[in-house]
């Protein structure tokens, strides 16, 4: 993928209303014509507007201003000026959109997130046209010179922040197999590597139900201990975890021979969750042994077993879902698809990010 870009800062300015006209009306034999100065035209608006296909803000990092122009002047004849078209700003879903004080750059205020695809947010709005003199005619005054300017467009700083958007997504320390997984699943390619860290942003992919509908994965960077502090990528993509209705671990079972091993990594990616916000924890739905074709089957199959016992007794309540797959050999794929179509259906949307 292209560079990602999660953070950007954007001027727009919507257009300026029309200037209204003073004008009379002239015919021939009529010597003196009442006004018929017409209204100027509407400025545009700019909005920002969802797009389920989009990534990432890389399209704002590029183009930072956004101006619209002014509305049109109205003339004699009462014709009035052309209101300029609204400016609409394509942002993928989970983006949210901060005013910022122009001199201090601090947040204002937050103008709203974009959540559905089509979903439209106002962010800056147009000036109304001036009235032309026409309007101003009254019993004492019969031939007004005046006539409005237009109103002023707003303009605003904005920051725009992505906090991407899934139905699932993928978490676990890195070399998990995450990015392996996505791959097995959907038309996503992030890079693969046995080295850590090989996933530096969120990829998401489109999972296929059936022909009418698709699941959106989020390939998410691989955390470990003490990312909410900013180690490893840190609290740079742990935002990205928040949006997701469903969460699904990933532990992987290369060079494993005994269940407290997973539990380590278990517990230090699930420690990380809850430092960055108390309700992920409970997000994760399903835990999966990834890699299992580095194992022997009988050793994957007792590991499960072991692993769905140890985290019952953890919890004390409900059970945590556990299985094993292999995305090199496609182990236990279909039955994953099946059950992440199952657990998104089940789960509620996330709930509001924190404003961070
Ligand atoms: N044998 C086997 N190897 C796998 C499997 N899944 C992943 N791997 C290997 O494990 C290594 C790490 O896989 P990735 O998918 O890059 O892991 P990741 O979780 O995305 O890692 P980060 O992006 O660093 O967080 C790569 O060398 C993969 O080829 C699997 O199911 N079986
Ligand atoms: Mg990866």
């Amino acid at each position: 993928m292209k560079r990602f870009v999660d953070e950007v800062t954007v001027e727009v300015e919507a257009g300026h209303g029309g200037k209204g006209c003073v004008s009379f009306r002239r015919e021939k034999f009529i010597p003196r014509g009442g006004p018929d100065g017409g209204d100027g035209g509407k400025g545009g608006d700019v909005y920002l507007e969802g797009d389920g296909q989009g990534q990432s803000l890389l399209d704002l990092f590029y183009q930072r201003l956004y101006r619209v122009k002014r509305g049109g002047n109205g003339s004699g004849s009462n014709r009035h000026g052309a209101a300029s078209p609204d400016l609409v700003v394509r942002v993928p879903l989970g983006t949210e959109v901060w005013d910022l004080d122009r001199e201090t750059g601090e947040r204002l205020v937050k103008l709203g997130e974009i959540l559905e695809h089509g979903r439209r947010l106002l962010v800056a709005r147009g000036g109304r046209g001036g009235k032309g003199n026409a309007h101003f005619v009254s019993s004492t005054h019969r031939s007004p010179r005046f006539a409005q300017p237009g109103e002023e467009g707003e303009s605003r700083s904005l920051r725009v922040v992505l906090k991407v958007m899934a139905d699932a997504g993928l978490v676990g320390l890195p070399n998990a197999g995450k990015s392996t997984l996505i791959t097995a699943l959907s038309a996503a390619r992030p890079k693969i590597a046995s080295y850590p860290f090989t996933t530096l942003h969120p990829h998401l992919g489109m999972m296929p139900v059936d022909g009418y509908r698709q699941i959106s994965l989020a390939d998410i960077p691989g955390l470990i201990a003490d990312a909410h502090r900013g180690s490893g990528l840190g609290t740079r993509f742990l935002k990205h975890v928040e949006r997701n209705r469903v969460l699904v671990h990933l532990v992987s079972l290369r060079d494993r021979t005994e269940v407290d091993g997973l539990l380590t990594d278990y517990r230090t990616v699930m420690t990380e969750l809850a430092s960055y916000r108390a309700d992920l924890p409970d997000r994760v739905r399903l835990v999966l042994l990834s890699q299992c074709d580095t194992v022997t089957p009988a050793t994957a199959a007792e590991l499960t077993a072991a692993m769905r016992h140890r985290l019952a007794a953890e919890t004390g309540g409900e059970p945590r879902e556990v299985m094993a797959v292999s995305a090199a050999t496609g182990a236990g794929i279909e039955a994953l698809r099946r059950r992440l179509i199952a657990l998104v259906d089940a789960a509620a949307p996330a709930p509001p990010v924190f404003d961070s």
